[in-house]
This record gives C-alpha cells, structure tokens and sequence, in this order.
C-alpha cells in the first residue's frame, strides 16, 4: 500500500472516529465523538501539577530565530484549571516553553463550536478569554482555530442534529454567520488572523464534505464556505483569512481537492488569503528517514507552486511527527524525526509567501496523538513534538532551528 494510502486512511479515521486529545487538549473543553454519536466528555480527575523539571537549557529561542527571518514562530496550547497536568499556561513546565520558544499561540480546542458554543442561542468564551489574555500579557500573537471546522463529527452534538426548519439553507446561513459574526466581534482585532474553514475536503474523493449537517443543509455545495469567509472580512477586513487543512505529504487526491477549492475561491471572489498547511507529518513507509522526505518532496512542492501562483500565502499551522509506526530505538527515532522535521521546514520555508510556523504542542507529553489510533506497537509513548514529556529539548528542537536559521529571509 502507499504511504500516502496509509495516512490518508489514518487521517480520515481518526478524523471521523475518535480523536482524543490527551491532557488538556482534548479533556478540557472538548470530547471525544465516536462514528458521529455525541458521548460526552470525559471529566479527567485531578492530577497533581507535575513537580517543576529542571529543564536543559535549548540554544536560543526559536521566537527569535524565526524573527531574524521576518517570522513568527509558535504552538498550540490548551486550557486547564491551575495544577492540572496539561499544556496549559497554567502549567508552569509548559508556560516555560511557550515564553521561551514561541511568539504566537493558538488555542488547541477553546476557539472550537464544540467549545464555544453549547447551544444554538448560546456562547460560553470563559477559557478562550483566559487563554488570549495570557497570550496578551506576553505581548504573543494569538490565532484563532477554527470559526467553521466542516466535519460533522467535530460539530456539537446539538449541531449534529440540529432541526432546520422549513428553509434549511436560510437557517444554516443564519447560524454559521451568526456564529462568525458573535466570535469575532467579542475579540475584534485582538486576533485578527483566524482559519476561517477547516478540512473541507473530504480526503478520499477530494470533493467538498456533504456528510455533516450543515452541507446537507445547503445541498452540499460550497456557499457555507464562501459565506463564512465573507462575513470574516466584512466584521474584519484587515485579517488574515486561512483555509486549513492536513493534504499533507502523500495524499494526491487530498491536495488536488483542495486546489480545486481554492481555485474555485478564486473565481468567486471569495477572500481568502492563505493555505494553512497543517504539516501532521509522520512515518508513513519504511526506508532511511531522508529517502521518505526525498519520496516526498517533489509533489509537496508542485502542490506548494501552484497554491502560490493563484496568489495564495502560507503558514504551516499543526506541525508534528508521528512516529507510531517507526522501530528503533529512541535516540533513532528521535534522529530520524529530526530528519523528517528539517525536510519539511527546509521545503515551507523556502517559499516567501510562508510567513509562520506553529507546532501542535511543544511537548511528547501533553500530544494528541498519544491517544490517535492506539499505542505503538512496543508501548513506548509516542515522541512527535520538539520537546519530550519531561521537558527536554529533542534534536526535532534543533532541527526547526536550524531550518529557521538557514531560511531565506521575508519582506526584504
Ligand atoms: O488536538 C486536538 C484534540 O485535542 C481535540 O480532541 C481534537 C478534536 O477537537 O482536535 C485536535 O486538533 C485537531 C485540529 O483542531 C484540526 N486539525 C487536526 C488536529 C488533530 O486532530
């Protein structure tokens, strides 16, 4: 089978199964759903705040090093109440990476539907609030995931069955623009750069989702999206507007798909400026870790041209290295994702129109994917984040330093 074949399958799995975020990412405000029947969240018992680790000191700061270029580096991180053990800010260990590495950050779940809104009729913005004011008070940027994310799994559970009346379009109109209007006028500018639509596309046939309810609302055509991305410049109108999305490395019909959207965003006139390319990454074939970038490489890159030359700009959004199917050792596996890692920034980051590179978590520790699709095969937790589980900086650290280091620098 194709390594392509292997993730997408992965991907699309996980995405319409069960993803569930460990530590704060997926227990704090938004639960597992399983084949689209809502269960509710698990309520995670307290743990101790983990015991302050004296942490290696990693050379410079990647916030800097991405600065140098005209760049912001950043990362996700998640909501937890003080002393839960979890990516949070209210993490001491984790606070200390994000103030270290990062000049940007975007909520993991709090800026979700799921999160967001409980009902039709109602907002609950309590954790975001506490999120985005920590980001202020550090003078960090902070991006806003997701105002409209298109997989009916990832709706609340009030979503998925929501009744739409006797004029369904109307009413699917009314509630995505409603929604888009009520979040971003509670923030205004204070981020003013959201992923506006994500994963759209469905990854086996490359075609727009219609399996959710608001596409079968509408007759599954595509003018959710176009609205959604209207009614974000018109409260906005000096954003940065991203479709996001994971065609990542290895699945054609996956990014074929999506050009074909952003072409289509293009003929319209709908105002989207940049392609989240949301960069999970991972061992997907066997070989030496370069021979799977050098597989790669060639098609992410023709993808990459084409999405440029229809005007679009780029940030990778979710970086991370699944190593679940990778043997070895762990200083091997750690090399060979380090590997990985400088493939990839190295290709992002040669393209000008790139102007900001995110991690999904900072630490092995707190990653979604120790939950995604079961444990490796020898037990050992999976290593997919620049900094280990305990804290300590990983060679995947350094390698998104040295590749921020060697980038052509924007805007000059
Ligand atoms: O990491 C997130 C996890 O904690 C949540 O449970 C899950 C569902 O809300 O979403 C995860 O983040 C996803 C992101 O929002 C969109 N791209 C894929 C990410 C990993 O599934």
């Amino acid at each position: 089978m194709m390594a392509g074949m292997d993730r997408r399958a992965v991907m699309a799995m996980g995405l319409g199964m069960i993803v569930v975020g460990c530590g704060g990412g997926g227990s704090s405000s938004s639960g597992p759903i399983a084949g689209g029947t809502p269960t509710p969240s698990p309520t995670p018992s307290p743990t101790p705040t983990p015991t302050p680790t004296p942490t290696p000191s990693p050379t410079g700061s990647l916030a800097a090093a991405a600065a140098a270029k005209g760049l912001r580096f950043g990362s996700t991180f998640a909501w937890a109440s003080p002393g839960a053990d979890a990516g949070s800010f209210n993490n001491p260990n984790y606070a200390a990476l994000l103030e270290t590495d990062c000049n940007l950050l975007v909520p993991e779940n709090e800026l979700k539907w799921e999160a967001l809104r409980p009902s039709a009729s109602t907002f609950n913005f309590a954790r975001a609030d506490e999120m985005v004011a920590y980001a202020e008070a550090r003078r960090m940027k902070i991006r806003g995931h997701t105002l409209l994310w298109y997989v009916g799994e990832r709706f609340p559970g009030w979503l998925r069955t929501y009744d739409f009346g006797p004029n369904p379009r109307l009413e699917a109109e009314r509630l995505v623009r409603t929604h888009i209007e009520t979040v971003i006028r509670h923030y205004g500018s204070r981020i003013n750069d959201w992923d506006v639509v994500n994963e759209a596309v469905n990854p086996s046939t490359g075609t727009i989702r219609t399996d959710n309810s608001l596409a079968q609302a509408v007759g599954g055509d595509t003018s959710l999206l176009d609205l959604a991305f209207r009614t974000a410049r018109t409260e906005l109108p000096t954003a940065e507007l991203l479709y996001n999305d994971y065609m990542d490395w290895g699945s054609t019909t996956h990014r074929n798909g999506v050009l074909n959207l952003l072409r289509g965003f293009r003929d319209r006139n709908v105002p989207v400026d940049t392609l989240g390319i949301q960069s999970h990454i991972g061992f997907y074939s066997s070989g030496s870790a370069q021979s799977i970038v050098d597989a790669q490489v060639p098609a992410m890159r023709a993808f990459l041209d084409e999405v440029v030359a229809l005007g679009y700009k780029l940030k990778i959004t979710e970086f991370d290295v699944n190593d679940r199917q990778r043997a070895g050792s762990i200083a091997q596996r750690d090399a060979d994702a380090a590997v990985l890692t400088r493939g990839w920034m190295d290709l992002l980051l040669s393209y000008r129109q790139l102007n900001e590179v995110l991690v999904w978590g900072m630490s092995d520790r707190y990653s979604w994917l120790q939950s995604f699709a079961g444990p490796r095969a020898d037990g050992t937790p999976l290593r997919p984040c620049p900094y280990d589980a305990n804290f300590a900086a990983k060679p995947m650290r350094q390698a998104i330093l040295e590749s921020l280091e060697a980038a052509p620098a924007r805007g000059g």
